[in-house]
């Protein structure tokens, strides 16, 4: 099995059990610039590169570790390398690293991109070279890449309808008119935008009052300050709607700082490992699983189809399930 991980995600698979990584390899020949995907040289498999964001992130950790199973399994087929940044919002490391990957010879770049736009220019170049690109997680922004001339297949969820399914359950627990704050992922990202729209969709029908909507970039930290500032301007506030778990987290420790766990709901998305004993004990009422191993995963399988018929692939809608409880003994509740 030949997997070789980007630096930065070195410690976090190993330390998580993942897969003895090889050295990096040297660079492959150059890459034809017909369109066409580069032939892997002497009859050797294909190099995936899989191109996540933070690393901090349970949700990339747990996406690494199912893209390598996959590899593990299909170890005949291709070479997996994997990337990740450090920081959430970290857009020139993750330019860096497409960049890195096209050096050592990636035959498909599958990446969840930190920025809708920022990646664009990147991806576009690594095409232009006859890389497969294929846009997993946060989709690129479509005018954007047009305006490129970038060609990618997009694999993963609805965000709008998976947030406005977890609003949904969340309203089920407040009554009209009661005062909900929405924490949003980072402002350039597409799915955090659907995400934010998709709460805003299920609070509107639900008839609540939306009385302030925040960044929090993804991170708990910056998050658990924001809870903390909208915990004291809002003294009636009930509910705090949140684009990822990490942010959830911060959330409810702040609701807990103040005093106030129980009496302000908060909701995540992600369903990481993390957030599971929030979940138990009700810091958080609810959450979603987009199934984050699968989905790189599924990215794999496209850009792998891609290469063999030298075609583009079409975009592939992943799952998502609302995740309310863990039942005493079980796993989780998916209603
Ligand atoms: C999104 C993912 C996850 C994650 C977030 C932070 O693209 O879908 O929700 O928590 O990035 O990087």
């Amino acid at each position: 099995m030949r997997v070789i991980l980007g630096v930065g995600l070195l410690a976090a698979v190993l330390l998580g059990g993942g897969c003895k990584p090889s050295a990096p390899e040297s660079a492959a020949p150059p890459a034809s610039a017909s369109g066409a995907a580069p032939a892997p040289a002497g009859g050797a498999q294909p190099r995936i590169a899989l191109v996540m964001k933070s690393l901090a992130n349970d949700f990339f950790s747990n996406m690494a570790k199912g893209a390598q199973a996959h590899q593990a399994a299909h170890a005949g087929q291709y070479e997996l390398a994997v990337f990740g940044i450090k920081n959430e919002t970290d857009l020139s490391e993750q330019v860096n690293l497409v960049e890195q990957a096209v050096a050592q010879g990636a035959a498909a770049i599958v990446i969840a991109p930190a920025d809708s736009k920022a990646l664009v220019p990147a991806l576009r170049r690594a095409q232009q070279q006859g890389i497969v690109i294929i846009n997993i997680d946060n989709r690129l922004d479509t005018d954007a890449a047009n305006q490129a001339g970038l060609h990618a297949a997009f694999v993963g969820p609805d965000n709008r309808d998976a947030a406005r399914r977890v609003g949904q359950a969340l309203a089920a627990r407040l009554k009209a008119a009661d005062e909900v704050a929405i924490i949003e992922g980072a402002t350039s990202a597409f799915n955090s935008q659907q995400r934010r729209a998709g709460f805003e969709d299920a609070m509107q029908a639900a008839g609540m009052k939306v009385v302030a909507i925040q960044s929090g970039d993804w991170e708990m930290e910056k998050a658990n300050t924001v809870a903390a500032n909208l915990l004291s301007a809002h003294p009636r506030l009930r509910a705090i709607l949140c684009g990822n778990d990490n942010m959830a987290i911060g959330a409810a420790a702040a609701a807990a700082a103040a005093g106030r766990t129980g009496q302000v709901l908060i909701a995540g998305f992600d369903d990481i490992a993390a957030i599971k004993p929030l979940l138990a004990d009700g810091r958080v009422v609810v959450t979603a699983d987009q199934h984050g191993d699968q989905l790189a995963v599924f990215g794999i399988e496209a850009a792998l189809a891609s290469l063999k018929n030298a075609a583009a692939v079409a975009d592939r809608a992943t799952a998502v399930d609302i995740v309310t409880a863990i039942p005493a003994g079980g796993p989780q509740s998916r209603p």
